[in-house]
């Protein structure tokens, strides 16, 4: 049995290590389509069954699952950093204040996934592989576009919550900052745009926009720039969110569980919940790509499929760069 399933371990890294010679500036093996073809084949299956089934029973997982994609990816690369879980020793990214609404749901499709595919091919699948293909899969269930993932990732051997902070937006921000962070990790504004159409599914929690409904400026309270029927249906919802912080908002109030461009026709009626949407339907970088998306959703279906592709390479780990992990919320050896 074990030469077996050591043939099984190194083929895929055989087979890629060719193309590991190019211009690739990854320092390990380049990511391939086929990468668990021989050593686990129904893998892609395992995962779809998996994300169909929770998606059926938690409409909110396609949301939770792209956003904890999302965040693990811009944060030193999609490794399923975000996915352990801190210990005495450590505080994991998980853990970081900004990630205290990360939703439980994207966890658990993960967990699941990893749980069906270790009964199948033990020790072969990284966690970082499975977020990236649940993802996918899950937009396209929702609606959206269906883009490859090149698989091969390696699970990270570290996760700091000290580091999240520096990596990712915040509502709060200058649209000029938001544009220089999506820079700095390779996106032009075409494709900042796209990806933040991901708010088309999922929501928000009260505290990330009531700044815009309660607090905007001395002079006005309420932020201008929200249509005046929405903004006083979400300050209904929000009148008691410091007692009950669990209070939201869905993201796109219009088509809330489907991927589609509704989030760009909303942004032209004001209808943007956060203060970093609404704004991208104003600024003169953005607007002409807003209104772009707006009138042709497979403009935005392409640029948005492309940059998912793009994000889910993002800084990833290969070769002996990292492990697969037994357990997706764990490190194979224990670190102090
Ligand atoms: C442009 C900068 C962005 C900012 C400032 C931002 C901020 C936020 C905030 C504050 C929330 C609400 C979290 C909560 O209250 O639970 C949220 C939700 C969400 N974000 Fe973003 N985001 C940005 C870009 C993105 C990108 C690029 C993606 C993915 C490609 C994404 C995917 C999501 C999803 C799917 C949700 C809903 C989560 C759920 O329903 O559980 N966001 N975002
Ligand atoms: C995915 O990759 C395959 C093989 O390279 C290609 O034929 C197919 O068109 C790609 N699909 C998408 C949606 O990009
Ligand atoms: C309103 O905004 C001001 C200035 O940004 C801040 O000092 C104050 O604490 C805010 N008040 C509330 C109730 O959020
Ligand atoms: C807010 O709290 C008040 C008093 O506790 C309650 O009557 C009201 O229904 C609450 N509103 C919402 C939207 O939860
Ligand atoms: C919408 O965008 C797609 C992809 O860019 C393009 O092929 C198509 O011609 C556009 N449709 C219209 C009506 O402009
Ligand atoms: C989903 C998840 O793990 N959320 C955690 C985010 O951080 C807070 C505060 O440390 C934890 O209590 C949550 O469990």
């Amino acid at each position: 049995m074990a030469p077996v399933f050591l043939f099984f371990l190194l083929l895929p890294y055989l087979s890629s290590c060719a193309s590991a010679h190019g211009a690739h500036a990854s320092k390990g093996p380049k990511l391939t389509l086929d990468y668990y073809a021989r050593s686990c084949p129904r893998f892609h299956d395992i995962i779809r069954n998996v994300i169909v089934d929770k998606q059926l029973t938690s409409s909110t997982t396609a949301a939770a699952t792209l956003r904890l994609f999302f965040h693990d990816c811009m944060v030193d690369g999609c490794d399923a950093s975000v996915l352990i879980t801190s210990n005495a020793f450590n505080q994991a990214e998980r853990d970081s204040d900004l990630n205290l609404s990360l939703p439980g749901d994207g966890f658990d499709v993960v967990i699941r996934a990893k749980t069906a595919l270790e009964l199948e091919c033990p020790g072969i699948v990284s966690c970082s592989d499975i977020l990236a293909v649940a993802t996918r899969d899950l937009v396209s269930m929702v609606g959206g576009p269906f883009y490859n993932v090149s698989l091969g990732r390696k699970d990270g051997l570290t996760s700091k919550a000290a580091t999240v902070r520096s990596h990712l937006a915040e509502p709060t921000f200058p649209l000029d900052k938001i544009i220089s962070m999506f820079n700095s990790k390779g996106f032009n504004i075409e494709e900042m745009v796209a990806l933040s159409g991901a708010h088309t599914i999922g929501f928000s929690h009260c505290k990330e926009f009531s700044g815009r409904l309660f607090n905007y400026s001395k002079s006005n309270p309420t932020d201008p720039t929200i249509h005046p029927k929405y903004a006083e249906g979400l300050k209904k919802l929000c009148a008691n969110y410091t007692k009950d912080p669990t209070m939201s908002a869905f993201n796109d109030v219009m088509t809330p569980n489907k991927f589609d461009n509704m989030y760009y026709l909303n942004l032209q009626r004001g209808l943007g919940l956060l203060a970093s949407d609404q704004a991208m339907a104003s600024d003169k970088r953005t607007r002409p790509i807003v209104d772009h998306f707006a009138a042709n959703q497979t403009a935005f279906f392409d640029v948005f499929a492309k940059a998912m592709e793009k994000a889910s390479e993002f800084q990833v780990k290969t070769g002996n760069e990292g492990e697969v992990r037994r357990r997706c919320d764990a490190f194979n050896s224990i670190k102090t």
